[in-house]
């Protein structure tokens, strides 16, 4: 008896410590419900977003190029734009140079004497290898570009309006200061079509 009373005792304590393992559960499973906003990014997401929008928008906005250029690894660029025609790669602009990215840069900022760039924030991280030095990133963006005062593009408008998805490949590498950071190395741009802009207008 005395063993089987033993034995009754420990199954009851072992249902109880289920039941209170299962509250605990219900209650973490619920604060996360209630409040996810709260979970701090991981340190990735939080220096690529960091890097996306103090760097890569901000030297584009105030056309710093230094500031800009520092975004992006020089070895093994990338770039891919669709130029607003997924469905024709005739007229594709791809180049591999971190140099003809700077050139088109220094042709942009001549031409235009503002940029006005917005993008979603925080922007799509997924993290590519074990070792948490590459990863592919996605966000939206909308940029109008403003040409000088008393000039106009063709039609007599003042501002060119652009928007579309970035899909970025970042590294984390040594900068060559000793110190190892997030920088894109890839770069392809998805370009809306006139009519995908205006359809989101409706
Ligand atoms: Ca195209």
């Amino acid at each position: 008896m005395y063993r089987s009373h033993t034995s009754d005792s420990g199954l009851v304590s072992c249902v109880l410590r289920l039941v209170s393992l299962l509250s605990c559960v219900a209650v973490l499973v619920g604060c996360a419900d209630v409040d996810p906003i709260t979970k701090p990014p991981s340190p990735e997401v939080a220096d690529i977003s960091a890097l996306l929008r103090d760097r890569w928008k901000q030297g584009y906005e105030t056309e710093d190029l230094e500031l800009y250029m520092s975004s992006f690894w020089k070895d093994g660029y990338f770039y891919w734009s669709d130029m607003a025609t997924d469905d024709n790669v005739d007229d594709d602009v791809i180049f591999d140079s971190w140099e003809e990215e700077r050139d088109s840069a220094i042709n942009v900022f001549k031409n235009y004497r503002n940029i006005e760039l917005e993008i979603s924030e925080p922007p799509e991280v997924k993290i590519l290898n074990e070792d948490k030095t590459r990863a592919r990133v996605r966000n939206h963006y909308k940029i109008q570009f403003y040409v000088p005062e008393g000039t106009s593009l063709p039609g007599g408008y003042e501002a060119y309006y652009a928007e579309g998805d970035n899909i970025f490949i970042f590294e984390f590498r040594d900068n060559g200061d000793g110190q190892e950071e997030w920088r894109i190395t890839r770069w392809q741009q998805k370009e809306y079509s006139k009519e995908e802009i205006e359809a989101t207008w409706n």
